[in-house]
C-alpha cells in the first residue's frame, strides 16, 4: 500500500485502503512514523520494558515450562502509556487513532491498550493463528489493531501474516497463546482454510491494522537480535462490556453490557 503524506497533522487513508481493510480485514501502510519518530519510540519503549522486567511484570516469566512458555513466542507489556509520559505520545497519537477510527467506521474511537510486543532471540516459536477479538471483553466486534513495527520485519525476524477476508467467518474460540495449540485448526471446516494467508514484511515505521476477528500469525524469530513492534488496540466508542475479566477493565469496573468508558480509556479520535 502507497505511503502516507508526511502531514504530521492527520493522515487521511485512501477510499482504495478503507475498502481493502473492510473487504480483507487487514491493511498494510508503510511509512507511518518517520526516522526520527522510530529512534524516539524505541528509546521509550527500551525504557518501559526495563522497567517492567525490573518489576517482574511481564508476561516472560514462564520461559522454562514445557513448549517454550509464552515467553519464547512474546515479551509482553501491556499498557505501557501507563507509565511512561513518551510512550502515552505514541499511543494517543491522533494521526494513528484518526486512521483507526476511518477503517472502523466509527464517529470515535477508543483506546482499549497498548502493548509492547517483543519476539525475542534464541528458540523463538511463531505467535500462533489466532483471532484476538475472542480475548476481549467487548460485545461488539468493531475493535482493531495497529501494529508498528520498530525493526525491519520479514520471515526471519517474526513479521505478521493474515488470512484475508476471515474476519466475516465469526468469532472462534480463544485459546492460550503460547504455542501449544494452533487456533488455526479451528477453521478446518470453514471455506477460510483455503484462503492463501498474505504476508506482511515491512520496513522499521510501517504498521499493519488487523480487525478483531481477523485470523493472524507472526514468524519465529530466527535472528539474533529482538524483533520489536508496538501495538495499539482501539475500540469504536460505544462498545459493551460483555463481562470477561480482563486486566484492562478490571480497574474500571464496567457494568455489565454499558459502554467501555473511562478515564483509562479516552477518545483519542
Ligand atoms: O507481534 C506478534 O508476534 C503478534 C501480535 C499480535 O498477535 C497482535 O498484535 O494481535
Amino acid at each position: 500500500m502507497n505511503a502516507l503524506p508526511n502531514t504530521h497533522d492527520q493522515y487521511v487513508l485512501s477510499e482504495e485502503q478503507v475498502d481493502f481493510f473492510r473487504e480483507n480485514g487487514f491493511l498494510q501502510v508503510n511509512d507511518v512514523l518517520a526516522e526520527e519518530e522510530i529512534v524516539e519510540l524505541k528509546g521509550y519503549m527500551e525504557e518501559a520494558m526495563t522497567q517492567e522486567l525490573a518489576d517482574g511484570n511481564t508476561l516472560h516469566k514462564d520461559r522454562n515450562r514445557p513448549n517454550g512458555g509464552y515467553s519464547r513466542v512474546l515479551n509482553q507489556v501491556v499498557n505501557c502509556w501507563r507509565d511512561h509520559a513518551g510512550v502515552a505520545r505514541y499511543t494517543s497519537d491522533k494521526r494513528l487513532a484518526g486512521m483507526a477510527k476511518q477503517l472502523a467506521g466509527a464517529s470515535s474511537i477508543r483506546l482499549f491498550h497498548d502493548h509492547a510486543l517483543w519476539k525475542m532471540p534464541n528458540d523463538s516459536k511463531p505467535t500462533p493463528w489466532h483471532q484476538d477479538f475472542p480475548f476481549w471483553p467487548m460485545n461488539e466486534p468493531g475493535g482493531l489493531s495497529i501494529w508498528i513495527a520498530l525493526d525491519d520485519v520479514d520471515e526471519n525476524n517474526g513479521c505478521m501474516m493474515f488470512v484475508p477476508r476471515s474476519h466475516k467467518a465469526g468469532k472462534f474460540p480463544a485459546t492460550p497463546l503460547n504455542g501449544a495449540i494452533d487456533v488455526y485448526h479451528y477453521v478446518q471446516d470453514h471455506d477460510i482454510k483455503n484462503v492463501q494467508p498474505v504476508i506482511c514484511r515491512m520496513k522499521a515505521g510501517g504498521c499493519t491494522f488487523h480487525h478483531g476477528l481477523t485470523f493472524h500469525y507472526a514468524h519465529a524469530n530466527t535472528t539474533a537480535q529482538p524483533r520489536r513492534a508496538f501495538a495499539i488496540i482501539y475500540m469504536p466508542d460505544g462498545t459493551t462490556y460483555n463481562g470477561k475479566p480482563h486486566v484492562v477493565t478490571e480497574s474500571l469496573k464496567p457494568q455489565m453490557s454499558q459502554p467501555i468508558v473511562g478515564s483509562l480509556c479516552p477518545i483519542l479520535a
